[in-house]
């Protein structure tokens, strides 16, 4: 792909499996009339001819509903997808988070309260594009100030860890990377080291790396540059030779944020080097790719260090000799400076020393049981919201008393989505749906949508 026919993620992505556009309804409308066309439209999602079946055997007797379900429902499984986004901090990857679930603010829940490890890596909501029910893990950069590399790795790898041993499975990564940026400083260059050691050269077919902040005022200069980084060694050629693609994302529209997820959502998972290393090969931090690189940065500043506490040593007793007081004194509170940076320097590499495969088990742990929290609460509280507008849905549309018979059906329904038994929740709502006499399909649709394990965003939100 050259500079010239990758203009956006639009012209790089390819068309939408079924149709586009399936997010982002208000909310100002009522709830019943909302929840039926919501259902309708939903279903078109899934499949375009589901329209037209669900209006012709609206018409039709409802007696027959039990045969043709197959053609006439949705999908009730959307396939979940995870995807994760890296890259330095500043380059907008919680921007593209929000932008692509449709959050206009940065709503992005914080993922755990195990602090130490995971307070900087966060999960979006769950939102729905082409079926598919995403979620993207926003990921800190390696240039953290409060957090050192070591810190930064362990959170990455033990949330991408518990999150893959709890059934989620990472689709693809997204590597962000600002055009606007005049060089690849130092910062941006390590970030991207660090990307590459975690994913793996397997994995890079399942990365798309994306440049932003795009203007219009030097818009050729960034196209040179954009071209720079394709096609240099020390940039992203190594990891697009391998499979990944790059794609602009232009004007941080929803638009292209989708078809920059688009082209990762179909992708066959795969794991990241680091987390084979970690949970396959049972490494400890050290030893992992990701590690190394760490280590190695760490030696480069001992080297530097060293070099620049030499060269003080020497000046300071130059200043002594000249008895220039002043000067001494300056090059006094220098090397105190420098020598807190080498003690940092060396406790992050004790750090790194220590973090022992063991340690880094029990928190993954313990983040696999709230990550399986998370998700029952969420469960719960769409089977709850599922109740509300199956109810809503009942009293706008059977007899203005419900019969004792159709509350039995409703109690009937809460119990087995308690029991979380799927179809018998198909057939308790068939026969509400038969009481009710409403047109075939109303309520058929909405359990579907919202059951298992979580709802689209916009209806829970
Ligand atoms: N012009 C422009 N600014 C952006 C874009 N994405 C993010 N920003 C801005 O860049 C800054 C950093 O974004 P943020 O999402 O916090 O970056 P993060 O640290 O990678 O999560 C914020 O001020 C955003 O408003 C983009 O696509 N275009
Ligand atoms: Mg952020």
């Amino acid at each position: 792909m050259t500079a010239s026919d990758s203009d956006s993620a639009s012209s790089a992505a390819p068309t939408p499996r079924r149709g586009k556009g399936s997010s982002s309804t208000p909310k100002t409308k009522p709830e019943v009339e909302t929840n039926a066309r919501k259902g309708r439209r939903s279903a078109k999602v899934e499949d375009p001819s589901e329209e037209e079946s669900s209006a012709s055997h609206s018409d039709s007797d409802s007696d027959s509903d039990s045969d043709s379900d197959s053609e006439s429902e949705p999908e009730t499984d959307q396939k979940e997808v995870l995807i994760a986004i890296m890259g330095a901090t500043g380059t907008g990857k919680s921007t593209f988070i929000n932008t692509a679930s449709g959050s206009k603010k940065q709503k992005l829940k914080a993922s755990s309260s195990l602090s130490s490890c995971t307070d900087k890596v966060q999960l979006s909501k769950p939102f729905e594009l082409d079926g598919c029910q995403v979620r993207i893990i926003d990921t800190p950069g390696f240039d953290d100030t409060e957090k050192s590399d070591t810190d930064i790795l362990k959170m990455i790898v033990t949330y991408l860890s518990a999150s893959h041993s709890s059934g989620a499975k990472l689709a693809g990564v997204i590597y962000l990377h600002r055009i606007s940026d005049t060089r690849m400083g130092g910062i941006a260059m390590r970030n991207f080291r660090m990307f590459k050691k975690l994913c793996g050269i397997d994995a890079f077919e399942n990365v798309v790396i994306v440049t932003n902040m795009w203007t219009k005022e030097n818009r050729d200069v960034e196209k040179g540059r954009e071209r720079e980084l394709k096609k240099k060694d020390k940039f992203f050629k190594p990891v697009l030779d391998k499979g990944a693609k790059m794609v602009r994302h232009d004007k941080n529209t929803q638009q292209s944020a989708h078809d920059i997820l688009r082209l990762l959502i179909d992708k066959k998972p795969k794991m990241l080097k680091v987390l084979h290393e970690v949970l396959v090969e049972g490494k400890d931090f050290k030893d992992t790719g990701a590690g190394e690189e760490i280590s190695k940065e760490l030696l480069k500043q001992e080297k530097q260090h060293k070099k620049e506490m030499a060269q003080l040593a020497k000046d300071h007793e130059e200043a002594i000799a000249m008895k220039d007081k002043e000067t001494s004194d300056q090059i006094e509170r220098e090397k105190v400076e420098l020598r807190e940076k080498m003690e940092k320097r060396a406790g992050e590499a004790q750090k790194l020393a220590d973090a022992r495969v063991e340690e880094f088990k029990k928190e993954k742990e313990e983040l696999e049981k709230k990550i399986k929290l998370e998700r029952e609460e969420e469960t719960r509280q769409n089977h709850a919201r599922y109740m509300q507008l199956v109810e809503e849905n009942v009293k706008a549309r059977a007899a203005p008393e419900q019969t004792p018979e159709i509350a039995q059906l409703l109690r009937r329904l809460t119990e087995l989505l308690a029991e979380g038994k799927k179809e018998e929740v198909k057939d308790v709502t068939k026969k509400i749906e038969k009481k009710t006499g409403g047109d075939r399909g109303w309520l058929i649709r909405l359990p579907f949508r919202l059951q298992w394990p979580v709802a689209k965003y916009e209806v829970i939100e």
